[in-house]
């Protein structure tokens, strides 16, 4: 081992962090579950999933049947304030339009 100098700086005598660990969260994710009902009609349902989640018509079909065979399902997954402004919109819309179409958020 050299012997130091006594004039010299040595960054370990600093008493300073020089590196950095940086910690990446994978940010909580939430789906939004469509709930079964009696009333609502299926193209309504179908509706709904193609214009609040973008889905094909075949793929909001798929999902409406979905739900209406099993009780619910997952019409997406995403951040919170993204889940809960669909879910929102889905509600408001069922409701102007007089079904009673629920939904709700579940984290993942
Ligand atoms: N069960 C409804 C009917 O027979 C259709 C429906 C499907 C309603 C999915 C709600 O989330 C729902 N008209």
């Amino acid at each position: 081992m050299p012997k130091k100098n006594k004039n010299e700086i040595f960054e370990e005598d600093l008493g300073v962090i020089t590196k950095e660990k940086i910690e990446v969260k994978k940010p909580d994710m939430y789906a939004v579950v469509l709930i079964n009902d009696d009333y609502t009609p299926m193209e309504f349902v179908i509706y709904v999933l193609q214009t609040i989640f973008k889905k094909n018509y075949e793929e909001a079909k798929k999902i409406m049947l979905l739900v209406h065979n099993e009780g619910k399902g997952i019409c997406g997954i995403f951040s919170l304030d993204i889940a809960e402004t669909k879910a929102n919109q889905v509600i408001e819309f069922s409701r102007i339009n007089q079904h009673p179409l629920e939904c709700k958020v579940q984290k993942q």
